[in-house]
């Protein structure tokens, strides 16, 4: 009987481990932002890792696209829109397979 307990023990051990990583769990997302130069490109890279959550970041200003790995626990996707927002930049999230920009160069990129 006293083993079932220390086995029932260990379980919840386990399990609570595994609510807590899955709590860090790290995402990432990509936003469509329009970016004309590299001083557009520095507001973004100076500013956004600064942010509460974020972890990294992937500027790519040839396909107009910012991407952000983030903690789930610390930010959400909406509050990085907001982020971008207070830098004057509009980020909409782009969609898996999607063209990034109106820009036909990128879309040699895409899946579809
Ligand atoms: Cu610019």
């Amino acid at each position: 009987m006293k083993k079932l307990l220390v086995v029932a023990m260990l379980t919840m051990l386990v399990v609570n481990t595994f609510a807590d990583e899955k709590k860090k769990k790290v995402s990432e997302v990509t936003y469509k932002v329009e970016m004309d130069c590299q001083s557009c490109v520095n507001k973004i890279t100076k500013n956004i890792p600064f942010e509460k959550g974020v972890k990294d970041l992937n500027v790519d200003m040839e396909g107009q696209t910012v991407t952000v790995k983030y903690r789930e626990d610390k930010t959400t996707k909406e509050n990085l829109v907001k982020a971008f927002e207070k830098l004057d930049f509009k980020a909409e999230e782009l969609k898996e397979g999607e063209c990034s920009s109106q820009k036909k160069k990128c879309c040699s990129g895409c899946k579809n």
